[in-house]
């Protein structure tokens, strides 16, 4: 092809020179140009002859092709770029595209650069080959494939993402302390103070503010609660007082009575609104279901008759029927016939006992029953005395008459009051007469107390001795079978004592026989039963035996649970609801007999007892704590004793009294929390007003009752409530025992 070019040019030149002499000289010439254009013509000639020799030449060679000599492709050799397809066509070789990562017109590509669309990460190297890119790796903190390729379209589509690490997912909180704060950054990460709740910093590292327990775990309690670690290792959390919830989730709690004012965000009973708000009603029993508990209900069964007047609080009587003029209209009489203003039914089938004809549902009728109130089927006898032994106080004495003037529950002919250990057991009753043991418990009912007995639960396997200590104290288990290896035995594992109560929620994990705080069973003690100044008070018992209410403006008496106790932590929440007196509430503990307990008792306002004899009596206000040891019982003299305040010979000691000399107020919460250890004498009860503790005993140690019954206290004080009652068995000494006790021997005593 160059050489038509070629010819061009020389024919182009030709012409110009032609054109370049046309001049005036041109007649003067015209011989010289006449002669030049002759020899132009004949080079022409001489020229179309070769082109005419070529064009056949080449015909010729087409048409020898057909004859087998092979001729030449114009693609061999390849007239395009490496790698470039060349194809023959009648206007010659045509050469294909550019391969990926170059560009040209096929007979001559260059390299594309892939980097000019920036396919790799931001600061990330772009390197350019030919063909093709590669990019570096992601940059330290950031992860993401290798990305390399060839051509545009592969650059533009697959661009290298590298991906932010997040350092703080991965283990060890991303390098930063245990419960610190770890924060992700672009590329990074940096450690920040302690996660709330924690104290410390990246030096020292991170522990819980607030621990529970001992263990040192983290407190998941709302701020105000208390966490307890119980023997299993579960968490119980618990709203502080003055405030009620589920211990996750704690709002004010007005009248202590452990329901919030306010419903709260979470679904246990306890975060309900409290359907009274000012009245301690730990129940919220609702006879009319409108929404307010009977506690402040002035209709409490909706029957438009007003309690005051209606004969049946909380049963809807419109008509007041009432056959046999009673307290309690037939609508809700338990003895339709038979006047019996205390309703008591003792096997609970709906029959009061004054109309039942089997008063403790064992099948023996009562008069053919030895034992009338207390299920005996077998009518056990030993002495003879028509008293079966079930309710016999005195199996083995005849004493048909079961005078009790001590209020213990044991007989008087059989009751020494002999009690070497003082723990209100007598010894020849006491199952370890000579160790302090209130609560008596005897597992494998061998006869011998536990905390006497090597061997509580009598499987071979000693308490504490080898090949002891039992891994299971209070259930048999030879084997001693413990799978998890932490040192409690398979079959004691959740429930300690196999009372079926799972021991985080058991009142006494290693008690078999106490389980759930409750007064529903309880003794009646008054302590002026000659007396007549007042009637005897009128105890209810409501929410499962945790609220008990005494009506009646009476005499001093005493409703005594009948579970007795050695430690032993007891709280509770003390309200008089009416604005009527100012005389004497309060509650008990160590009980053992009449004569024999502690009291904290408190009166609104001073004053002088009415009957002067046999002495003058005078109440101050504020509250108490006395120890009673009576050597004469109930009657004036304890009495009057009880309402003095100050010690009395032979009767009460007054162990402490609050110096603000404050009484209480009324319709107000209190809340009390008592810590009793009798083995140790130890005792210590704090006193709140909402969540504010008003009053604190401090350390007392006083060891007049080892260990006893509980209970509450009222004398001439009507519309007295006791809410939310909580007993625990807690035989623990508190810390500040030890700090009492160095201070004791500092000072010499
Ligand atoms: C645990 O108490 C249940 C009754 O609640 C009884 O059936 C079972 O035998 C007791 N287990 C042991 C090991 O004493
Ligand atoms: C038992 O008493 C100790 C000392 O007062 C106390 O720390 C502990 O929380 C109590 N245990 C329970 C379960 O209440
Ligand atoms: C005061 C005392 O030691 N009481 C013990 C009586 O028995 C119970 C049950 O065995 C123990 O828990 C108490 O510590």
């Amino acid at each position: 092809m160059l050489w038509f070019v070629g010819l061009t040019c020389v024919l182009c030149l030709g012409g110009d020179a032609v054109a370049g002499q046309r001049d005036g000289e041109i007649i003067s010439q015209i011989k010289l140009t006449n002669l030049a254009l002759a020899e132009i013509k004949e080079l022409l000639k001489q020229q179309l002859k070769e082109m005419v020799f070529m064009k056949n030449t080449v015909m010729e060679c087409e048409a020898c092709g057909m004859g087998g000599i092979q001729p030449r492709s114009p693609c061999e050799p390849n007239p395009c770029h490496p790698e470039v397809k060349c194809t023959e066509t009648p206007q010659g070789p045509k050469c294909g595209p550019c391969p990926d990562g170059m560009e040209g017109d096929g007979d001559y590509c260059t390299d594309v650069d892939e980097c000019s669309v920036k396919p790799c990460h931001m600061g990330v190297r772009c390197i350019n080959t030919s063909p093709g890119f590669r990019c570096g790796s992601c940059p330290a903190g950031y992860a993401g494939p290798q990305v390399q390729g060839v051509g545009l379209a592969y650059a533009t589509a697959n661009k290298q993402v590298c991906k932010d690490i997040d350092e703080c997912e991965s283990p060890g909180n991303g390098g930063c302390v245990e419960n610190s704060v770890c924060m992700n950054t672009p590329g990074s990460f940096r450690c920040g103070p302690c996660k709330p709740g924690f104290i410390g910093d990246q030096r020292r590292g991170c522990r819980p503010e607030r621990t529970c327990g001992n263990g040192g775990q983290a407190n998941p309690c709302h701020a105000s609660a208390e966490c307890i670690v119980h023997r299993e290792g579960t968490i119980e959390c618990q709203c502080g007082v003055g405030l009620a919830g589920n211990g996750y989730f704690c709002g004010s709690d007005t009248d202590i009575d452990g329901i919030p004012d306010e419903r709260l965000d979470c679904p246990d009973t306890t975060c309900n609104k409290d359907n009274c708000l000012t009245v301690p009603n730990s129940g919220q029993e609702d006879a009319d279901n409108d929404g307010i508990g009977d506690a402040c209900d002035e209709d409490a069964d909706g029957d438009g008759i007003l309690n005051t007047q209606d004969n049946c609080v909380l049963v809807p009587n419109v008509d007041q029927r009432n056959i046999d003029e009673d307290d309690f209209g037939d609508a809700c009489d338990n003895c339709l016939a038979i006047k019996n203003n205390d309703q008591k039914d003792t096997d609970v089938d709906k029959y009061g006992d004054e109309c039942d004809e089997d008063i403790d549902g064992d099948g023996i009728p009562n008069n053919l029953d030895n034992c009338k109130r207390v299920p005996n089927i077998d009518q056990k006898d030993r002495d003879g005395d028509k008293v079966g032994d079930a309710c016999d106080s005195c199996p083995y004495d005849p004493n048909p008459d079961q005078m009790d003037t001590d209020n213990d529950l044991i007989g008087d002919p059989c009751d020494t009051n002999k009690d070497s250990d003082g723990d209100g057991h007598q010894d020849s009753r006491d199952n370890c007469p000579a160790v302090i043991n209130s609560s008596q418990l005897d597992t494998d009912k061998d006869g011998l107390g536990d905390e006497c007995d090597d061997d509580d639960d009598d499987d071979g396997i000693p308490d504490l001795l080898p090949p002891g200590p039992d891994n299971c104290r209070l259930i048999p288990n030879p084997l001693q079978e413990d799978f998890d290896g932490n040192g409690v035995g398979d079959i004691c594992e959740k429930d300690f004592d196999n009372d079926t109560i799972i021991d985080h929620i058991d009142v006494c994990p290693e008690n078999a026989e106490v389980t759930l705080t409750d007064f529903r069973e309880y003794q009646t003690v008054v302590l002026d039963p000659e007396g007549d100044a007042q009637i005897d008070p009128n105890w209810v018992v409501l929410n499962q035996g945790k609220e008990i209410v005494q009506t009646m403006n009476s005499d001093p008496g005493l409703a005594v649970g009948y579970t007795a106790f050695s430690g032993v932590d007891f709280e509770g929440t003390f309200h008089v609801n009416t604005v009527t007196d100012d005389d004497y509430a309060g509650f008990i503990f160590g009980y053992q007999d009449s004569s024999s307990f502690y009291v904290v008792m408190w009166k609104q306002l001073e004053q002088n007892y009415w009957q002067a004899n046999p002495f003058r009596a005078v109440a101050e206000p504020g509250i108490q704590l006395k120890a009673v040891k009576s050597n004469t019982g109930p009657g004036e003299n304890l009495r009057n004793s009880l309402w003095h305040t100050g010690d009395t010979s032979d009767q009460v000691k007054l162990l402490w009294k609050d110096a603000r000399n404050v009484g209480w107020k009324d319709k107000t919460s209190y809340r009390w929390f008592l810590q009793h250890r009798p083995a140790d004498g130890y005792i210590r009860v704090r006193f709140y007003e909402g969540p504010k503790m008003v009053a604190d005993t401090g350390v007392i140690i006083d060891a007049t009752m080892r260990g006893g019954r509980l209970g509450v206290f009222c004398f001439s004080q009507e519309n007295i409530i006791w809410a939310n009652l909580r007993y625990r068995c807690n035989d623990t000494l508190p810390e500040d025992f030890d700090t009492y006790r160095a201070q004791q021997v500092q000072l010499g005593v």
